[in-house]
């Protein structure tokens, strides 16, 4: 991989520049403006399997897979096609479709948690539906949550957030009200004492524990041996529920997630990303005596226009179909392990101090010497060196997210001709920063 210099991006910027004058920092999500790496984001053209390319022609290896759904990889043929098919019938139906039947058995199937599922259009919806349920059921107001996690942009979670909150500084976004926010208490990731001081603190007053149970929102962070089942023995002992948000971490860690990965089933999930193969799709679910409170089947109410879209429910099954294969996780597994070990010992090699964690087909290196375990332990990385390193890697021909406080993705194109010139771009970057 050679570097793409000089680095001709004149048409990305002349775009976005005017859609700075025509969306709000020019973007449709904040973490895409590139704010906390400095310099201007790329406009992408086109996607295909594990690259991307811009509208000047330059090509990447992308690494944010469009923030995790490209996970057989972009435009894969198979998903394109089923597409096709399915847009000859229409875009929308506001009506049941056998579709959503489908993709809703291939999720219980997998999930060990889901009993029953609703379908919703994002991370955002499954999160705050997934929320009201939890309060409804348990008649409890209080949720714990963890610093550093995102459960996307709802008000009751902009608290000490992850992602974009954490990549912008906005610890508490403005125009959320403090009576929202009141009943959102936080603790430390893997931290089961201050999860137990919460519960000791608030009696019979918390609903439930919303975790992401491998932390990608803060870069990516695992949990510590014993943490989740701690977690899950807590709430059980406080007649408290226990949500996964698997938004991110839902079919890519395992093809039933983190739950399966970690042998631990809570009473709730969140999914979102992958089982939308790229478009908007989010989904909650779980036990079905909980389940069975969300409207019309109980007095829980949550809607949506487009939710169960028969174009989002034919990528999404057509993208499960693709991962239930065998091999994939073992192949996912193999070749993002032999990435992220590759970056740390260049790193190590060319004298920084970087440690890094992955699981299954996610990953995350910090420019900081101690091992990352919280969202404090993250903030001590040197998001200077990381804005620099981000950029080199462009300039290299290599997207990585635009956040030292976000993971990266890999995907089943991910091949070694990919990681070793990932790994050659690595190298050739970090040996020129100091
Ligand atoms: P969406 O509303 O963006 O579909 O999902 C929100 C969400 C919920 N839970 C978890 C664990 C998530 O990671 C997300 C969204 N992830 C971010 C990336 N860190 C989306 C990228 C963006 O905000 O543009």
């Amino acid at each position: 991989m050679v570097a793409q210099i000089p680095f001709n991006t004149s048409k990305s910027q002349q775009i976005f520049s005017q859609a700075k004058n025509l969306m709000p920092g020019g973007v449709s999500s904040p973490v895409r403006a590139f704010k906390s790496v400095g310099g201007e984001p790329i406009v992408f053209d086109r996607v295909e399997g594990a690259y991307a390319w811009d509208v000047d022609g330059n090509r990447y290896i992308d690494y944010v897979g469009t923030w995790g759904p490209a996970i057989v990889g972009h435009a894969h043929p198979e998903v394109i096609e089923a597409l096709h098919k399915a847009l000859e019938k229409g875009t929308s139906f506001g009506a049941p479709c056998v579709l959503e039947n489908q993709l809703a058995e291939m999720v219980i199937d997998a999930v060990p948690s889901i009993e029953m599922v609703r379908f919703v259009n994002s991370g955002t919806e499954a999160c705050m539906s997934v929320l009201r349920l939890m309060r409804a059921f348990t008649g409890r107001d209080k949720i714990i949550k963890f610093e550093g996690c995102y459960h996307g942009h709802a008000d009751m979670f902009l608290v000490q957030a992850g992602s974009g909150v954490a990549t912008l500084g906005l610890p508490d976004s403005p125009g959320v009200p403090k009576s929202t926010t009141a009943n959102t208490l936080t603790a430390p990731y893997n931290d089961l004492a201050a999860v137990q001081a919460l519960f000791d603190a608030n009696k019979d007053q918390i609903s439930g524990i919303i975790i992401e149970p491998v932390v990608g929102n803060a870069g990516c962070i695992l949990p510590k041996p014993g943490f989740l089942a701690g977690l899950q023995s807590i709430a059980k002992a406080n007649g408290a529920l226990l949500v996964f948000d698997e938004v991110m971490t839902g079919f890519r860690l395992a093809y039933g997630g983190a739950q399966e990965r970690f042998g631990i089933t809570p009473d709730l999930t969140c999914l979102g990303k992958i089982i939308g193969g790229g478009l908007p799709v989010g989904a909650y679910g779980g036990r079905r005596e909980i389940m069975e409170m969300v409207a019309p089947a109980g007095p829980m109410y949550q809607a949506g226009t487009l939710s169960g879209n028969p174009l989002a429910m034919t990528a999404g099954i057509k993208t499960l179909e693709i991962l239930r294969r065998d091999g994939t996780y073992a192949q996912l597994d193999a070749a993002t392990k032999k990435l992220a070990d590759g970056m740390l010992s260049i790193a190590h090699e060319a004298g920084h101090a970087a440690t890094g964690n992955q699981i299954g087909a996610m990953f995350g290196m910090f420019f900081t010497a101690q091992q990352v375990y919280s969202f404090e332990d993250a903030k001590t990385s040197d998001l200077n060196k990381f804005s620099r390193f981000h950029r080199g890697m462009l300039e290299h021909g290599v997207y990585l997210a635009p956040s030292q406080y976000e993971a990266g993705f890999t995907s089943l194109a991910h091949g070694d001709a990919e990681i070793a010139a990932t790994l050659e771009a690595v190298r050739a970057v970090l040996s020129q920063i100091s």
